[in-house]
């Protein structure tokens, strides 16, 4: 099971041995440890999207000991939070279970058109909280995006030089509508941009069929993309033919069975895994841990 771990490591060779070892630390942690696959639990929604909308469904997520402690028991190969959350419970937490410092963020109260995340935190911090890496969010198609790429590029190497991989969070979002944000062309794209920049792995929703750029249809004539299986195989490959680490988000929260459905695809497609938020903590405890566990059966599936 090591060798498959050693086997995706190869692909970092370039990289310093502080930054592979933190990524080989985050894949050999868990239920899911030394199976190559990782399930991660963000929980950056209450910035994200405001305190009521993310914890009221399971007001036990206020807390965020809650959050932490759920990671733990479910066996998530990670933690990411912002800098307030790590910080409350890193005493505790550090070195039980590989944290992400997500280093910006932004909020939902200012306009949609051109995003842009704050720097909230910092590689300074992610090292005083023992991290095991730094989560960063970019929005391509945002007007403000190469502001975004270039904080990412001296932010990635001044992670590296500590030994802190990054985990990139590419979300296309801004100056296009909605079904844009998700459809297969942008996703890939994004993914590839993140990849780029060098995001040593990647986060990006599972794409939808829809072929949003006009100038990229004529390509995506000949690459299947009917089932998500299809488009999730696409995204991997466009992630340096699956040379990066790619794992794709949970989304809001849904019902079981289109959870399950949507992990599936992705296991099936060669994703490397997920990193579900709101599907896991906005429900009731027993329930939450129960659908991470059916997650990574999927996922420990050969
Ligand atoms: P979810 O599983 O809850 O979607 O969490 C993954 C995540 O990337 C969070 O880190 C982030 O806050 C959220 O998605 C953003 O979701 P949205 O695009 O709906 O604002």
């Amino acid at each position: 099971m090591t060798s498959t771990v050693e086997g995706i490591l190869a692909n970092y060779a370039g990289e310093t041995p502080g930054v592979i070892g933190n990524l080989r630390r985050l894949m050999l942690h868990g239920r899911l440890g030394g199976t190559g696959k990782l399930v991660i639990l963000p929980v950056d929604q209450g910035f994200e999207h405001g305190p009521a909308r993310t914890f009221a469904p399971n007001p036990a997520g206020y807390d965020p000991a809650y959050h932490a402690k759920l990671a733990v028991e479910s066996g998530c190969n990670g933690y990411a939070a912002p800098l307030g959350f790590l910080e409350s419970i890193a005493h505790e937490y550090a070195g039980r279970i590989p944290l992400i410092l997500k280093v910006n963020n932004s909020d939902t109260l200012g306009g949609p058109e051109s995003p842009i995340s704050a720097l909230t935190s910092a590689v300074p911090d992610a090292l005083r909280l023992g991290c095991a890496a730094i989560g960063f969010t970019i929005y391509p198609g945002s007007e403000h995006r190469n502001v975004m790429y270039e904080q990412l590029r001296n932010l990635i190497r001044e992670a590296r030089d500590v030994g802190l991989p990054t985990i990139l969070w590419a979300y296309a979002r801004g100056k296009m509508p909605k079904e844009a944000e998700t459809s297969v062309d942008v996703i890939a794209y994004a993914a590839q941009i993140a990849c780029q920049l060098g995001a040593h792995i990647v986060k990006v929703k599972p794409p939808t069929g829809v072929v949003w750029q006009e100038a990229a249809k004529k390509a995506y004539e000949s690459i299947p993309t009917e089932t998500l299986e299809e488009r999730i195989r696409h995204v991997v490959q466009c992630c340096f033919e699956g040379k990066r680490i790619v794992i794709f988000s949970g989304g809001a929260s849904k019902g079981y069975d289109a959870v399950v459905d949507d992990i599936r695809a992705i296991h099936a497609g060669g994703g490397f895994g997920s990193i579900v938020g709101r599907n896991a903590f906005q429900r009731e405890h027993g329930e939450s841990l129960k659908l991470l566990s059916d997650i990574m059966e999927i996922y420990e599936g050969a």
